[in-house]
């Protein structure tokens, strides 16, 4: 134990003389809140895997079915809370900017818990679940209502047991710019889609101008934002992987602190 705790120690050494911190997260960031990952037994819903819903081809098969997926994790998300990773994520921002300093958080997760705590700035690599993009005039709106529409309300059960309600295209989520009307979207990156160049351009500025990394609860898989971590590592810029088990990127990174996230997040980043 003493080792881990003289390495703490040395990251935070670190951590304390640096002022452009860049902070990458992942699902495993929101695991403790009760938002379940991709990766393991929260990866399913009903009868399928999350990223077989997660893609242009599966809303163009059954949009009734990807909205029912979706306003599933609109309802769970609406009831949880942050936690404590989140809060030290915020806090140390928050501490970081009355010193003049930066800290940028670049997530990939779509349920906005950085924001409910409290940090600021957050880049969404993959979107918003409160975000709806119109899939004919590409109006972005903002939309936290839960049910998303009547045809919506109470539907969404991950129980594999449940048949697809089949909702009429007519009755989802329809666009409310005049004279459009037609069918939203969820405003979420999926598979096979490519990245917001702005947000993507974002990120690589980050990656490039960081002089401290923390990567948290991301299994690495999932490009491009896998590569982020890596290539700043590559600048020989400390990072630092906080994941309850070692992944792909891990023999790059300078430090790995294994546990849960609300506990090693919390001690690195304490005042
Ligand atoms: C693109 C929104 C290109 C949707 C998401 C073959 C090789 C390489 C790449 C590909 C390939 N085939 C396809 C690709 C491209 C693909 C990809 O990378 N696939 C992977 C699976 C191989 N990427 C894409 O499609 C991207 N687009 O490449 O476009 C392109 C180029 C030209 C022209 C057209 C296109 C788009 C990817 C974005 C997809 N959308 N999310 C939704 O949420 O519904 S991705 C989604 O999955 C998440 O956002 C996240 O990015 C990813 C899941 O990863 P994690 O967040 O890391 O979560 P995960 O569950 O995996 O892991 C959790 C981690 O936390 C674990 O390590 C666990 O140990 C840890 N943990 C758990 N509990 C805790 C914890 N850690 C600490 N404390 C805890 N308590
Ligand atoms: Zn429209």
């Amino acid at each position: 134990m003493t080792h881990m705790r003289n390495v703490m120690k040395s990251f935070r050494e670190v951590l304390s003389n640096t002022s452009n911190i860049l902070i990458l997260t992942g699902s495993g960031i929101s695991a403790e809140s009760g938002v379940p990952t991709f990766r393991g037994a929260g990866g399913f819903w009903r009868k399928y895997q999350a990223p077989s819903l997660a893609t242009p081809e599966a809303f163009a098969a059954n949009p009734s079915l990807v909205w029912e997926f979706y306003e599933y994790r609109r309802q769970l998300v609406s009831k949880v809370k942050p936690n404590k990773a989140h809060e030290a994520v915020a806090e140390f921002q928050k501490r970081k900017i009355a010193e003049g300093k930066n800290v940028s958080i670049v997530t990939q997760n779509i349920d906005g818990l950085h924001q409910k705590a409290g940090a600021q700035d957050v880049v969404e690599l993959h979107g918003s679940l409160y975000k709806t993009r119109c899939t004919k005039c590409h109006n972005i709106a903002i939309n936290e209502n839960i049910p998303i529409c009547p045809a919506l309300a109470g539907k969404g059960s991950p129980d594999p047991s449940i048949m697809s309600s089949d909702i009429p295209t007519e009755e989802l989520p329809r666009c409310k710019i005049k004279d459009c009307g037609a069918l939203l979207r969820p405003d979420i990156i999926w598979f096979g889609e490519q990245l917001d160049e702005n947000v993507l351009q974002k990120a690589f500025d980050l990656v490039k101008s960081c002089d401290a990394c923390l990567v948290i609860g991301t299994s690495a898989i999932v490009y491009p934002a896998a590569m982020f971590a890596p290539q700043v590592a590559q600048r020989n810029v400390p990072v630092a992987e906080f994941n309850i088990e070692e992944t792909p990127a891990t023999r790059q990174m300078q430090y790995h602190f294994q546990g849960p996230c609300t506990t090693t997040v919390a001690e690195a980043l304490a005042p």
